[in-house]
């Protein structure tokens, strides 16, 4: 039986938004483009901004940071400027959870527990990247577990950064070319998974990533209030039209922001039950 995540609580008042899966890397400059003008309008409305996992395509360590390839020399001088005006925090995500302290350190943000339970000044939610929640991909779980596991990561870091590298390009070919071969419900979170954990934190709504998947969801019949927010991913490079997105929370309302060809919000989740606010 898991344990309740009540050490894991944070209280963040004022705006806060939060974005995921931007997967920044060498892979995507177009991307990479997009989401540093999105961390300027975020320093200008935002108070608080929460990078839900999957910020890097890949994170071998964050020794990467003390001679940083072009690319991650630029992504980190964003980081920076923007977390000089308003407050920046990092969840790990599937591809990046090597992200450690020095990185946080060096961009002066805040690494967050790989599960939280945050409160803002209208919500409460449980934040997570998501990963852990696709219970029914059970090779991706097993994989997990390893890549997690102390000693495996021990025998990692006494790797070189270009062995190292070399690995990390193994495995994401390896995980796309199996991905190929899995159903579209086996990558998704697994409701029952989802259900427990926010019944175990007697949380009902639960915000996370990962999926691709950007989504309003109730969960069931049974559980009226229980929600889960999907985020968006970031794509410029690969896709057509391109796809990005965050979620700005309010005294007020949770808003799914989603910046398709025409750059309109897309849609508008209502705040909780007690505090009704109308869909958009
Ligand atoms: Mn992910």
């Amino acid at each position: 039986m898991k344990a309740p995540l009540s050490l894991n609580k944070r209280a963040l008042r004022g705006t806060v938004w939060l974005a995921a899966d931007i997967h920044l890397g060498p892979q995507g400059p177009h991307t990479a483009a997009a989401f540093y003008q999105f961390l300027e309008q975020a320093a200008d409305a935002c108070e608080h901004l929460i990078l839900v996992g999957d910020i890097f395509n890949a994170w071998i360590g964050d020794e990467q940071i003390r001679a940083p390839e072009p690319w991650l020399h630029t992504a980190l001088q964003h980081l920076q400027q923007f977390s000089q005006r308003k407050k920046l925090y990092l969840v790990r995500g599937n591809r990046d959870f090597l992200i450690g302290k020095e990185l946080a350190t060096f961009l002066q943000a805040e690494l967050l527990p790989d599960q939280l339970i945050l409160h803002t000044d209208a919500f409460e939610f449980l934040l997570m990247h998501g990963d852990e929640l696709c219970t029914d991909d059970h090779s991706y779980q097993r994989f997990r577990r390893i890549v997690r596991h102390k000693l495996t990561q021990a025998l990692f870091y006494s790797l070189s950064l270009k062995s190292r590298q070399r690995i990390a390009n193994f495995f994401r070919k390896r995980s796309k070319a199996a991905g190929q071969h899995k159903t579209y419900q086996i990558t998704d979170v697994n409701a029952g998974a989802c259900l427990d954990i926010m019944l175990l934190n007697n949380q009902p709504t639960l915000i996370h990533g990962h999926t691709h998947r950007p989504a309003l969801h109730h969960l069931d019949a049974q559980h009226p209030d229980y929600r889960r927010i999907v985020l968006p991913d970031w794509e410029f490079d690969h896709s057509q039209p391109p796809r990005a997105g965050w979620l700005s929370i309010t005294s007020e309302h949770i808003t799914l922001h989603r910046q398709g060809h025409d750059d309109l919000l897309c849609g508008v989740v209502s705040a909780p039950p007690q505090q009704q606010q109308a869909n958009v």
